[in-house]
C-alpha cells in the first residue's frame, strides 16, 4: 500500500484501511454485488475532479468554469452509448448517485405521486426501490406466502411504496421463476402506470420482450432495472433490455467493475422528464469524481477481455452451483444463468444467519437472504446468496469453484452440530473450531496465488 499522506496525517483512519485491504486481498469475496476495481478506477475516483460542483448538464451549467466536467460526462456518455450499443433515439444520465435515487428518479419523471408501480416482491428476490412495504405480524393475514400477487402491506418501508401506491408479484411457487401469465392477470387486473423488473436475488434472465409486451397491454411504462446484470449485459454474456424497456437502470459497481454509482438510460422524449427529475428534482451536484471512475470502468468494459470476463462469471457461478449440488444443497429455480446462486438451506441443520457468519471465519465472504416461499424474518431468513463476479476479478475458475463448494460443505458439516445453540454461543464455537481456521488458511493461500492486482 503506498499512502504516504494519509499514514502519517492519520494513522488512526490509516490502520482501518490496511486492516480492509488485508481483508479484501485474503478473503474471497462473494457477496453477488460486490467487486473489486481497477487501479486506474481508484486513482479517478481519488482525483481532484471531486472539488468541483456541477449543477446541470453538459453545456449548461450553474456555476463557471465547467468545461473539464462538461468533456467528462460527454466522455461517460458517450463511452456508455458504445458499450451498451444505444439505439439513435437513446439518451443517458451519469449522474445518480446509486441505484436507489436513480429508480426514484424515474418514478418522479414519468409518474404523479400516488401512481400505481408494480415491481417483484422483495422476498422473492426484487429491490427495496420498486416499492417495498410489508405487513406487521398483527395483520400476518394479509401475507399469503403462495399467492402470485401481493398488495404490500400497512409498514410503508421504502419510500417508493409511501409516494407511490406499490403492488408486487412474486415468482411461481414451483418453479421460482417469472411466471409471466400470471404477471399478465396481475398487469391486467392492477394497471400499474409503471412495471419494473429486477432486483437482488434472481438468478434468472428475464424475458425483457415479453414483459414490455404485458406492459404495453396496460398501457404501462417498462423499467428494467439491471443492477445486477449490468456488467454481464455489457459484456454479453446476457441478453440487453435496451430498446426494448422503456428505461434502463442499473448501478455501476456490480458485474460492471466500476467505482459505486448508477446511470439511466432511455428513450430520448422520457429522458427529458427524467433528465429534470434527476437535477434540480432529486439530486444537486453531480459526484464528479464518481463519473471519472465509472468513464475509465466503462473503457475497460469495452475491451474484448471484458467479454471473457462476463463469460467467465457465468460460468464459474454455473460450476459452483453444479458442485454444491453434489453435496445436497439446494438451489432456487434449480441454478442460474448469471452470476449469482440462491441457496435454500432449509434441508440443512443450519440456514443463512449462522452460515454466513461460520463461512466468514472460513474466510469467505457471503450474505444470509430471504428466498420464494420465505416464511422466516430477513434478519434471520432460510437462504444464502453468493456470487462469483469478485473472485472471476482475481482469474479463478471452474477448478477454484469446485474447491470453494468443497469448503463450504466442509462448513455446513461442521457447524450442523451447533445447529441448536444460541448465536453468540454458535459463533463462540465457530471461532474455536480448528477445521475452520484451517480452510481459512487455505483459503489465504488460495487468495495468494490469485491476488487482486488489476
Ligand atoms: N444491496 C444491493 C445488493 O446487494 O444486491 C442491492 O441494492
Amino acid at each position: 500500500m503506498d499512502k504516504p499522506n494519509l499514514k502519517k496525517q492519520d494513522p488512526e483512519l490509516y490502520n482501518i484501511l490496511e486492516k480492509e485491504e488485508f481483508k479484501q486481498q485474503n478473503k474471497l469475496s462473494m457477496i453477488a454485488s460486490e467487486n473489486f476495481t481497477s487501479k486506474a478506477v481508484r486513482e479517478a475516483v481519488g482525483s481532484v475532479f471531486m472539488n468541483k460542483y456541477s449543477e446541470g448538464y453538459p453545456g449548461k451549467r450553474y456555476y463557471e468554469g465547467n468545461y473539464n466536467i462538461d468533456e467528462l460526462e460527454n466522455l461517460a456518455i458517450s463511452r456508455t452509448k458504445e458499450l451498451f450499443e444505444l439505439p439513435e433515439d437513446w439518451e443517458v444520465n451519469v449522474q445518480p448517485l446509486s441505484g436507489s435515487p436513480a429508480n426514484l428518479a424515474v418514478y418522479i419523471g414519468l409518474l404523479k405521486p400516488g401512481d400505481k408501480i408494480m415491481g417483484m416482491y422483495l422476498p422473492d428476490g426484487g429491490h427495496l426501490s420498486h416499492g417495498w412495504s410489508y405487513s406487521p405480524k398483527s395483520e400476518e393475514a394479509e401475507f399469503v406466502p403462495n399467492a402470485m400477487f401481493y398488495q404490500g402491506g400497512s409498514r410503508k418501508v421504502n419510500v417508493t411504496s409511501k409516494f407511490f401506491e406499490a403492488v408486487q408479484y412474486k415468482t411461481n411457487p414451483e418453479t421460482q421463476m417469472f411466471d409471466y401469465e400470471e404477471i399478465e392477470k396481475i398487469a391486467l387486473e392492477q394497471k400499474p402506470k409503471l412495471i419494473i423488473t429486477g432486483g437482488t436475488a434472481y438468478p434468472r434472465e428475464i424475458d425483457y420482450k415479453r414483459m414490455k409486451a404485458i406492459a404495453e397491454k396496460v398501457d404501462a411504462y417498462y423499467l428494467a432495472d439491471v443492477a445486477h446484470e449490468a456488467g454481464l449485459i455489457a459484456g454479453k454474456a446476457n441478453k440487453s433490455p435496451v430498446g426494448i424497456a422503456d428505461v434502463v437502470t442499473f448501478t455501476t459497481h456490480k458485474t460492471l467493475r466500476c467505482n459505486r454509482g448508477a446511470m439511466i438510460l432511455a428513450r430520448t422524449d422520457l429522458m427529458k422528464k427524467i433528465n429534470r427529475a434527476i437535477f434540480p428534482g432529486l439530486q444537486g451536484g453531480p459526484h464528479n469524481h464518481s463519473i471519472a471512475g465509472i468513464t475509465v470502468g466503462l473503457k475497460e468494459a469495452l475491451s474484448p477481455e471484458f467479454q471473457e470476463y462476463a463469460a467467465q462469471i457465468v460460468k464459474n457461478a454455473q460450476k459452483l452451483a453444479e458442485s454444491l449440488m453434489e453435496f445436497n444443497f439446494q438451489m432456487v429455480t434449480g441454478g442460474t444463468d448469471k452470476h449469482l446462486l440462491l441457496i435454500n438451506l432449509s434441508n440443512k441443520p443450519i440456514l443463512g444467519k449462522k452460515f454466513a457468519r461460520a463461512l466468514d471465519y472460513a474466510g469467505i465472504i457471503t450474505n444470509y437472504n430471504t428466498m420464494p416461499g420465505e416464511t422466516r424474518p430477513p434478519a434471520d431468513p432460510s437462504a444464502l446468496r453468493i456470487g462469483t463476479p469478485w473472485i472471476t476479478t482475481r482469474g479463478m475458475k471452474e477448478t477454484e469453484m469446485v474447491q470453494i463448494a468443497n469448503w463450504m460443505n466442509s462448513v455446513m458439516e461442521e457447524v450442523g452440530k451447533w445447529a441448536d445453540l444460541d448465536f453468540d454461543i454458535f459463533e463462540e464455537n465457530v471461532k474455536k473450531s480448528e477445521l475452520i481456521s484451517n480452510i481459512a488458511k487455505d483459503v489465504e493461500k488460495l487468495c495468494t496465488e490469485f491476488p487482486l492486482d488489476i
